[in-house]
């Protein structure tokens, strides 16, 4: 590789002039002298205040502070007061000219508890509208420290830190389970300044210039006449899009498999998409792309899971995030970097490394683990945390630069103005979500909300009145460097790179990398949203497509879609398949993950107590799914037949086989009943026939075995009958590892 460029000349000489000002002797020394004839050359303390600009130093707490403690969640205080502090006799009664009068004008409180909620909602961001956030700590490892000279990334430093999850295409009530990208945003409150992560769980996009983000949301979103589909891609305008704009082709194949139906937040992998520039303490670069590797592995659901989940419990990984964290099993992520070196040309392995279309396959680049994120605390308010949290790309700390990647400076525009309608004027910084935790002493000033009751006279530079600060900090106080690169003498034009235009070698290099039931999944899915279109002619232009990235692939979608198979009309590129891209082969801690199991006042419940206490020390919550709440044979349960359905679960343990109680059901249930494989209660056979459906493990013990057998599935791979128990769960547990038993999958694919 070549060697990193050598800039710290440059930088030292761009900051030298500042660097020789401010004299190492006296920074920031006391003096009360008074402005001279000069512009003041060395830091001081400001002029003190007029008498009549001091702020008020005491504050009512507002509660507003996401450092208070947890204890302090409820409301404040004893008595009900306005929001004027006077206390309050009754709100329930408006005043009235007498009861059956009129409400008064005069009634304040009416007035401001009515204008106070008639104004509660803000506008929800105009893409990744539905989220949800956790906070924790970053400890860095110190490994990126020759390559990075951010403090945050020291060996051992914990940095404060907040992050949001979201879909990207629904309104903010849509289910979280639909086929979407997921957005992965990271605030870093470093002592150096916020660092944004704004990353997304694909690692790749779907245009390469941000000019056309517009197109592809407003292709991507509802038809604009009818407002629908909600949070879909399965629909024509999307498929017209992507069809006719085959660099979003390969984004498109990733939302397609099944990294675009992911389990939880907490098994998706996270992708900073561009590359960025890093900076040593010797000013020398590298270039960089940032990855989160989830602890537990990237899992996904299977389609009808993830369907049933949008009527079942359309907050699933929302509730999933924050029942995870409150239950102890704290999701971790490993922050890694590729890493290339800083090449005029800016590619690596013949990869255009601005292209955000184009991944470095992890076997060409290692991801070098650089730091440790821990989630460890729910928010207190969701509106006043995951609603106002306000991330911009820009928002850097010093050894961290963008690149020209021209989606990546589009973005650095969009952030920063979208929150001026989103959060109301300017200053959103200082909601307490958003403030740094490094020492703030900037110069806006005024505008909407402002919260700040800045002192001094003399917002501006050069001033004297001010004693001259605030003054620009230099490379020994560790000032952000903004990295002088060379930027071409180029003519202006309105045009891409050569080798943006290839849009297929790496959609195939993905497809061929997948393992047979991946491959399995893409096919059904596009099939399944293909089939969703209306138009013909946007189908046959997407088979088109699909010729062009793989024959079988195409065939089979096609076959679904009884349409003839297109001839490709590019040649197919050479790849090499990146095992590291499936998802599927590998043994995962068991963290978090729930475990339903079945009682029945009938059953063989000897076991359970100690059945709960290996799965608890397996870091796994058990769930016991009874006939009734409250009690069954001293076992507390958690679900009953009517609440409990499998896409809670990711295994299902039996320990009891329930008769039918016809007379307590619905017919229609009944009916049910009657055609299920299994003569027990229907609720429970829908449950171990959707959970062997969706490859999960289960296992079952005395008349719970029985019931396997009885259903003919005793034998079949990933279940478990023999033994106690316990013996049946430690076996359960060693599968789980897998995440599902895929053999159970049909998979006509060729591996
Ligand atoms: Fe965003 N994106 N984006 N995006 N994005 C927003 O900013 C935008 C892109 C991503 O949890 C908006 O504050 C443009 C790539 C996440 O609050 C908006 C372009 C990636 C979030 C915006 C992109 C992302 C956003 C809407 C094309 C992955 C949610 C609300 C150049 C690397 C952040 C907001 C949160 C949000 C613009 C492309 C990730 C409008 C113009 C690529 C995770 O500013």
């Amino acid at each position: 590789s070549k060697p990193a460029k050598k800039i710290k000349e440059a930088v030292e000489a761009a900051a030298g002039k500042v660097a020789d000002a401010l004299s190492p002797d006296v920074p920031g020394a006391p003096s009360s002298v008074p402005p001279s004839l000069e512009e003041p050359t060395t830091p001081r303390e400001p002029l003190p205040p007029k008498k009549e600009h001091g702020a008020p130093d005491t504050r009512t707490p507002t509660g507003a502070e996401t450092g208070a403690p947890k204890e302090s969640k409820g409301q404040q205080g004893a008595y009900l007061t306005t929001s004027q502090g006077a206390r309050l006799r009754d709100t329930d009664h408006s005043l009235k000219a007498g009861p059956r009068g009129p409400i008064l004008m005069q009634d304040h409180h009416f007035r401001e508890k009515i204008t106070h909620f008639d104004h509660e909602r803000i506008p929800e961001r105009v893409v990744h509208a539905r989220g949800a956030g956790a906070h924790g700590v970053f400890t860095g490892y110190g490994t990126a420290t020759n390559l990075c000279r951010a403090g945050f990334l020291a060996k051992g430093k914990e940095t404060d830190v907040f992050v949001r999850f979201s879909t990207v295409l629904g309104s903010r009530g849509s289910a979280d389970t639909v086929r979407d990208t997921r957005g992965f945003a990271t605030k870093f409150y470093t002592d150096e300044g916020t660092f944004d992560l704004v990353g997304n769980n694909i690692p790749v996009f779907f245009i390469q210039d941000a000019i056309k983000f517009p197109d592809i949301i407003h292709a991507a979103k509802w038809h604009p006449d009818k407002e629908i589909p909600q949070a879909q891609s399965a629909h024509d305008t999307f498929w017209d899009f992507v069809s006719l704009h085959t660099e979003a082709q390969h984004h498109t194949m990733w939302n397609m498999s099944d990294r675009g139906i992911p389990r939880s937040y907490r098994t998706m992998e996270g992708f900073g998409v561009h590359t960025f520039r890093l900076v040593n303490a010797a000013g020398e670069t590298v270039l960089a792309k940032f990855h989160w590797k989830p602890k537990l592995g990237v899992h996904s659901l299977t389609w009808e899971e993830a369907q049933l989940l949008g009527g079942i419990d359309p907050d699933f990984h929302r509730r999933d995030l924050y029942d995870a964290i409150e239950a102890g099993a704290f999701p971790e992520w490993e922050l890694g970097i590729q890493v290339f070196p800083d090449t005029d040309d800016e590619t690596f392995a013949g990869i255009d490394l601005l292209d955000s279309t184009k991944i470095v396959p992890e076997e060409l680049a290692e991801v070098q683990p650089i730091g440790k994120l821990v989630l460890n605390r729910t928010p207190r308010n969701f509106h006043a945390e995951v609603e106002q949290v306000a991330f911009h790309l820009g928002n850097l700390p010093p050894g961290i630069d963008v690149t020209n990647d021209p989606l990546l400076q589009g973005r650095l525009f969009s952030y920063l103005d979208t929150q001026l309608t989103r959060l109301a004027g300017p200053n959103f910084s200082q909601i307490p979500i958003n403030r740094p935790h490094a020492p703030v002493n900037d110069m806006l000033r005024d505008g909407f909300h402002q919260h700040a009751v800045h002192a001094g006279v003399a917002p501006y530079r050069p001033n004297s009145l001010d004693g001259g600060n605030p003054f620009p900090a230099g490379d020994k106080e560790n000032a952000f460097l903004d990295v002088p690169v060379r930027v071409a003498e180029a003519p202006k034009v309105r045009a891409n790179p050569i080798s943006y235009a290839d849009h297929y070698s790496q959609v195939r290099l993905f497809w061929l990398s997948m393992s047979p039931v991946e491959k399995e999944h893409i096919v059904r899915a596009y099939t399944f949203e293909l089939g969703k279109c209306y138009e013909q002619a946007i189908k046959e232009r997407q088979l088109r497509c699909l010729a062009n990235i793989d024959p079988l692939l195409c065939e089979q979608v096609a076959t679904g879609l009884g349409l003839p198979v297109p001839e490709p009309t590019e040649e197919f590129a050479d790849v090499t398949p990146s095992p590291a891209l499936s998802q599927v082969g590998k043994k995962w801690p068991g963290d978090g993950r729930m475990v339903g199991i079945v009682i029945d006042p009938d059953g063989d419940l000897e076991g359970i107590p100690l059945v709960r206490e290996a799965i608890f020390a397996g870091g796994m919550v058990p769930l016991l799914i009874g006939p009734h709440g409250g009690m069954v044979n001293g076992l507390p349960v958690q679900r009953t037949f009517l609440t409990a359905r499998s896409v809670e679960f990711d295994a299902l343990l039996l320990a009891g086989a329930p008769a039918p109680a016809p007379d307590a059901l619905p017919s229609r249930d009944a009916k049910a009943a009657a055609v299920a494989t299994v003569v027990t209660d229907p609720r429970v056979a829908l449950l171990v026939e959707e959970c062997w459906r969706h490859s999960k493990v289960i296992g079952g013990w005395g008349v719970g075995a029985s019931l396997l057998h009885d259903a003919g599935v005793a034998d079949t791979p990933g279940v478990v009958t023999g033994g106690s128990a316990t013996e049946v769960f430690t076996q359960v547990k060693e599968l789980m590892s897998l995440h599902r038993v895929w053999e159970r999958f049909p998979s006509i694919m060729p591996a």
